[in-house]
């Protein structure tokens, strides 16, 4: 079988695939960078990532970047983890939209309230719209629960609960009620717990 590796620096957005490759139960190698020495724009990391970034994932000669594309990759590489939902089943849609929803609206609707821009651009014009209402669709969406896509956990449920749980963590998203219950399920999974021991150990060593 491939190999699998994973650039990772911990903690960080690479944290996501580790938590995925936990609930893979696949063996995989890491190549761990040290960001603040700035291993991510050495010539040998970035013809791994020309974007100078973490996660990749290396499987056999294949190399994915992007944290939400290298969970949807692995979901559906590996389905007997039941990961994914397969291409023919009628809820592949709104699956997919959550895990484009993370990287496309969650995430720069927090960054962009983090970091305001001089000028506030025109609605329209933000593939997010505005910040309230993607806290408000997430919030409905994690409510009936367990997960996002009802009694199955999912690889959405690994993108959009690591970036519900880093945003509440550092302050940049509202600790609402109904993500705080969603992201406390999310902690309760063995994989999840094994991940951050795991980047715990490695951020003190
Ligand atoms: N869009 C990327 C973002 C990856 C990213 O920004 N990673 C950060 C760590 S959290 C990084 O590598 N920063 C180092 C740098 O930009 O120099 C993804 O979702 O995977």
């Amino acid at each position: 079988m491939a190999k699998l590796t994973l650039y990772h620096a911990a903690p960080s957005r690479s944290s996501i695939v580790r938590w995925m490759l936990e609930e893979l139960g696949e063996p995989y190698d890491l190549h761990v960078l040290n960001l603040a020495k700035g291993e991510q724009h050495q010539p040998d990391h970035l013809a791994v990532n020309p974007m100078g970034k973490v996660p990749a994932l290396k499987h056999g000669d294949a190399i994915i970047t992007e944290a939400a594309a290298i969970c949807t990759y692995l979901a559906d590489e590996f389905p007997h983890a039941r990961l994914n939902v397969p291409v023919g089943d009628p809820r592949r849609g709104p699956y997919l939209k959550w895990l484009f929803f993370a990287p496309g609206c969650i995430e720069p609707a927090m960054t962009d309230r983090a970091f305001p821009r001089q000028e506030q651009p025109r609605r329209g014009m933000l593939g997010y719209g505005d910040f309230d209402t993607v806290m408000a669709v997430a919030a409905e969406a994690v409510e009936p629960g367990p997960y996002l896509m009802g009694e199955q956990f999912t690889a959405a449920d690994v993108v959009v609960g690591s970036t519900l749980r880093w945003g509440m963590m550092f302050g940049l998203l509202p600790k609402r009620p109904k993500f705080v219950a969603y992201v406390g399920r999310l902690q309760q999974r063995r994989a999840l717990q094994r991940a951050i021991a795991l980047d715990q150990s490695l951020a003190v060593a």
